[in-house]
């Protein structure tokens, strides 16, 4: 099975979930958008995309002065450029991503790094267990356990559809989590940390769910 099968696969599992909880999403997403600061921004382009940003700018990241740093309980923190994450092992994949106020994308294709691979070379300490993905947005951030950031579908993507990823969805690097809603698939990922256990995200500090599965959280059951 190849990357692009497990990536489909993989969301089959949730997806008759996922189209009854977008019914149910729509009903509570007046009590949910209550929590979105005054201070969020979409712009609605054609695709089905709204660009979200916490800000009123989005971050402007040369590529060649990226760096990625991995820190925090690894066998020692260390920084990736985008050519050094380039030449860890491809991954390729098709999924939809979904934002919990109701919108989908279906069928996106993302080209990146298994958050596993990047782990394997930065070296994960044993008393690691959740993963902290840092934007260069601050404050905004979000984390996964270990056993969620290393599902087969779980990737750091630098291309989108076919070419490289575009400043505003999160140029050079972002997290694709396509089994939870968009607010954990965390735009211009700037730092990973390994900690003992998640940190609450930006959208966690507003009352959104941690584990934030498609249909099966934020109020909904499947
Ligand atoms: N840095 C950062 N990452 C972010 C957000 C954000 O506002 N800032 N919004 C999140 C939410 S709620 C969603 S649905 C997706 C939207 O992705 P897009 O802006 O590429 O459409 O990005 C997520 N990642
Ligand atoms: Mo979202």
């Amino acid at each position: 099975m190849d990357d692009r099968t497990i990536g489909r696969a993989g969301f089959l599992g949730v997806v008759a979930a996922g189209v009854a909880g977008l019914f149910v999403a729509r009903d509570v997403t007046g009590v949910l958008s209550r929590a979105v600061p005054r201070s969020l921004s979409s712009i609605v382009p054609a695709s089905g995309w709204r660009i979200y940003t916490i800000g009123n700018a989005m971050p402007d990241i040369d590529p060649a002065a990226y760096r990625l740093r991995v820190d925090g309980l690894v066998r020692a923190p260390a920084s990736f450029s985008l050519a050094d994450l380039r030449s860890l092992p491809r991954a390729e994949q098709v999924s939809d991503f979904h934002c919990v106020t109701g919108w989908s994308v279906r069928d996106v294709r993302w080209a990146g790094v298994r958050v596993s691979d990047l782990l394997d070379r930065a070296g994960a300490t044993g008393s690691a267990g959740a993963i902290r993905f840092v934007s260069a947005e601050e404050p905004y951030e979000d984390s996964l356990t270990l056993a969620q950031a290393t599902l087969p579908d779980v990737m750091l993507a630098y291309e989108m559809d076919g070419g490289a990823l575009s400043r505003p969805h999160g140029a050079p690097l972002r997290l694709v989590m396509p089994r939870m809603y968009g607010y954990k698939s965390v735009k211009w990922v700037s730092r990973i940390e390994l900690l003992t256990s998640p940190r609450p995200g930006f959208w966690e500090q507003h009352g959104y769910d941690t584990d934030a599965w498609i249909g099966r959280s934020n109020g909904l059951s499947a």
